[in-house]
């Protein structure tokens, strides 16, 4: 089985590991978390470097170069997922890390830089609603008030540490030590058309649209769906309805993405008026100030529509990573690869985040596309080819190359 087939056939073993019945769930600090990062651990030792868990529950692997003092390039992504994801997004990138150390120590090929492959812990901020908090940990960004948040249970995050045998005291030894950082890459599928759309297989990511998320709250006045007359109701569904509606217009009208993907109301019984909903909200741009504006309009509206209908509302953000810009001597060299496998190169930015976002306060960095298939992504249709993934691993591979020879220039110059 040649490499690629490998990677596929291991995103497939870790999709078994899930916390759901049917479709795959790996949440922060949960047994299947820390299953996944156990068997990754055994494919990055059987690959030749030796593995570690840090403080934040991220899974490493380093093959070290023979310099002790040398510089580290980090390759890596996530293995956390969304509810019933599909197999590639973030694991895709670790496995392929894995696979190019293998290459890599099979031939007993000695780099100048220690070259650490990561599995970061929790991007998506499914339990916990903060996302990148691996990745935020490891650039000396924890934020304490984190170890208060609380999942969809009640359980705090520092509870949930201390289940799964972690000091969540301890999470800020994760951070690194960033002026032994060469830089960060990332291979990561599309989750959109572009390159399908393209006929190509990979490509060059340029920036990621920066994000912020909030838990929007709209109270009002729970009551008898039979007897209270609709002019006298503080129906805090209808009013989120009214909310929600506005969100999707103010983001058409100023070209952003704005996302309403989880809704609940209380007390939740269909014969009772509905007297407190919470919603999320996710809000993204390439540009962060016109994101910015865009928001405090949401918020405009919100006060507008439960000062009309006599409600109260609460704003809350969980989550905020500035947009990115990629490295250009990265992206070069990216490039240069994909040519070399004569391919066109097409840049393209990156609506989803990744956690490039969270290292790029600490170090450089850069991200390869692969296409999938109709850029289906967070679902169970997530599909990708060997073929693709071949050639991500030999482009992957090239750029390493490439690397190190610009490290041997700029040594003699
Ligand atoms: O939400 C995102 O963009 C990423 O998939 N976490
Ligand atoms: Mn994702
Ligand atoms: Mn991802």
């Amino acid at each position: 089985m040649d490499q690629a087939e490998r990677l596929l056939q291991r995103c497939d073993e870790l999709a078994r590991v899930s916390g759901l019945e049917s479709g795959i769930l790996r949440a922060y600090m949960t047994p299947e978390h820390l299953r996944a990062n156990r068997i990754v651990s055994g494919w990055m030792q059987a690959a030749g470097m030796h593995s570690w868990f840090d403080q934040a529950g991220n899974i490493w692997g380093r093959y070290p170069s023979a310099d002790a003092k040398a510089k580290t390039l980090i390759i890596g992504s996530h293995l956390d997922t969304v509810p019933n994801a599909g197999k590639y997004d973030g694991i895709l990138g670790v496995l392929a890390g894995i696979e190019l150390v293998d290459d890599l120590n099979k031939n007993q090929v000695q780099l100048p830089f220690h070259l650490d492959v990561v599995g970061f812990a929790d991007e998506e901020g499914y339990r916990f609603g903060a996302a990148l908090l691996g990745s935020h940990a490891i650039a000396g960004n924890w934020k304490p008030d984190w170890n208060q948040l609380t999942d969809r249970n009640g359980i705090t995050l520092s509870a949930a540490f201390a289940e799964s045998g972690f000091d969540i005291e301890a999470v800020a030894d994760a951070a690194l030590d960033s002026s032994n950082l060469l830089g960060y890459w990332e291979l990561h599928i599309e989750q959109g058309p572009v390159l399908e759309d393209l006929n190509l297989p990979v490509g060059v990511v340029t920036g990621i649209a920066g994000a912020r998320r909030f838990e929007l709250i709209v109270t009002g006045q729970a009551g008898h769906a039979g007897t209270v007359p609709m002019d006298l109701r503080q129906d805090a569904l209808v009013a989120a309805a009214e909310v929600i509606q506005a969100i999707e217009t103010l983001a058409v009208e100023n070209k952003i993405v704005a996302t309403v993907g989880r809704i609940s109301a209380k007390p939740g019984g269909v014969n009772v008026i509905p007297g407190e909903v919470r919603f999320s909200l996710d809000v993204r741009s390439e540009n962060d100030q016109l994101r910015d504006r865009v928001i405090v309009m949401i918020e405009d509206q919100m006060k507008a529509v439960c000062e009309r209908r006599g409600l109260r509302y609460q704003i809350e953000e969980t989550h905020a990573a500035a947009a990115v810009r990629c490295d250009e001597g990265f992206m070069n060299i990216f490039s240069t690869a994909i040519k070399a496998c004569g391919y066109d190169v097409h840049r393209l930015v990156s609506g989803a985040g990744h956690d490039a976002m969270a290292l790029a306060s600490v170090c450089k960095v850069a991200m390869l596309f692969m296409r999938c298939k109709k850029g289906i992504s967070h679902h169970p249709d997530e599909s990708v080819t060997v073929a693709d993934t071949a050639v991500s691993l030999t482009v992957l591979k090239q750029a390493l190359f490439a690397l190190v020879e610009s490290l041997s220039i700029e040594a003699r110059s």
